[in-house]
């Protein structure tokens, strides 16, 4: 195979292969690569756990494996950035996965927790040695944790010969269901409920592309996003929360009495309203309800509520403009979304809030948000290609007087979803 076209991570991660495994190893198959594509999100935050709507694309970072199938049920990893190497046993799984994750280092448990979901899902998994390499930010915003846990999916798809596939017609698994497969992982590796738009937006990329996705139904549509003057600008604030993990759970828990809350609302005052039965989620909730009945709850619940379905709301305005062109209107409801974030979801911070603020200065910026779960990480910002140079230098002279930190800037295009290959 040409190894040329693989991705820079792909072949680091090849190159290091024949230097992290030199023991005497006995291997039964090809060396092989699999990677996938970390996400930005141009609006829907907070609202996938809450059966909304999400528009995210993939983006030109991946994380990616390179190694082969062993003759035992062994996984031994070599990961470049951390430097340290990790083992576990797929024989067992699920049952194994508490013990063994807590002798592993945070990187690797996403990919032991794959591989217990893939267990749970029934599958039959095959030992392998690979070296992971990545160059999505890790923790910066870009889901650098879906990107491992989708790449070591299509790894374990590639290294266990055939006990599954992925994608193609007639495949064990289709793309939603490998990235809800990684998103159970995701929760159970890091003990944070997080919803599918990482795991999902990764599985489901398309060059040029981002994708519309319903939370609840999980049917999703993409829409051209390639407009040959607009940057899409993440930047990332290097902060990383260690109580953002408990903050992201207390929101979903909130999110889910506030539902519970109008529900019984809504069957008090309109007993024969059966439909309402069917609420089981903030965004089965319609605007119009919610303004009805939203006094029933108490102020923050209102708060965190209303935000999400406005969001929601915002999803489909956002798709409205995409699709008539107007790129100008739609990036304006990012600074919109950003400020529901702030002030009623309530998981900005200084960092984000200067960030978005300093981008609201310049010229030519159509619209930025903090991104992601928050409490630090990055903001994405739609730029027009004139301007990114200004941003950056407002960033810079801006950032460090704010807030005594430095900000790195990325630019990031749409990319494919996931990949694997045997290159040998
Ligand atoms: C994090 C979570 F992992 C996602 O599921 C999503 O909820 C996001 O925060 C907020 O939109 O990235």
């Amino acid at each position: 195979m040409d190894t040329t076209s693989l991705l820079p991570p792909v072949t680091e991660a090849l190159a290091e292969f024949p230097k992290a495994f030199h023991d005497e190893t006995e291997y039964v198959g090809s060396l092989g690569v699999a990677w996938a594509p970390g996400r930005v999100n141009l609006i829907g935050e907070h609202t996938d756990y809450n059966g909304g709507l999400v528009l995210p694309l993939a983006v030109d970072r991946v994380s990616a494996f390179a190694g082969r199938t062993r003759a035992d049920q062994t996984v031994r990893l070599w990961s470049i950035h951390f430097k340290t190497y990790a083992q576990f046993s797929v024989e067992g799984l699920p049952d194994t996965f508490d013990e063994q994750r807590a002798e592993l280092p945070g990187w690797a448990r996403y990919i032991l927790g794959v591989a217990a979901e893939l267990a749970r899902a029934g599958i039959t998994l095959k030992g392998f040695d690979a070296v992971v390499s990545g160059d999505v930010p890790l923790g910066g915003g870009m889901s650098s944790s879906a990107a491992l846990e989708v790449a070591a999916a299509h790894a374990y798809a590639l290294f266990s010969n055939h006990a599954f596939t992925i994608g193609e017609e007639n495949a064990t698994l289709s793309p939603i269901l490998v990235a809800g497969l990684c998103q159970h992982a995701e929760q159970i590796a890091s003990g944070v409920m997080c919803g599918i738009l990482d795991q999902a937006a990764s599985c489901l990329g398309q060059p040029r592309k981002a994708v519309l996705l319903n939370c609840r139904s999980l049917e999703y549509r993409y829409l051209p996003f390639a407009d040959p003057t607009i940057s899409i600008v993440v930047v990332d604030t290097g902060v990383r929360r260690e109580l953002a993990d408990s903050a992201y759970n207390e929101r979903r828990q909130q999110c889910e009495e506030a539902t519970k809350l109008i529900r019984e609302s809504i069957l008090q005052a309109e007993p024969a309203n059966e439909l309402a039965h069917d609420i089981k989620e903030l965004c089965d909730i319609t605007p119009e309800q919610f303004a009805r009945y939203k006094q029933q709850l108490p102020e923050l619940l209102q708060r965190r509520a209303g935000y999400v379905i406005a969001e929601n709301e915002r999803v489909l305005q956002v798709v409205k403009l995409l699709e008539a062109g107007n790129i100008e209107e739609a990036g304006k409801i990012l600074w919109l979304g950003h400020a529901g974030l702030q002030n009623d979801y309530e998981v900005s911070c200084t960092e984000l809030d200067a960030l978005v603020d300093i981008a609201c200065n310049v010229p030519g910026v159509l619209g930025a948000r903090m991104m992601g779960g928050g409490f630090g990480g990055c903001t994405i910002n739609l730029v027009r290609h004139e301007a990114v140079e200004a941003l950056q230098q407002a960033i810079e002279l801006q950032y460090p007087e704010r807030t005594g930190r430095r900000a790195s800037i990325d630019i990031c295009r749409a990319a494919a979803g996931p990949g694997c290959t045997f290159v040998a």
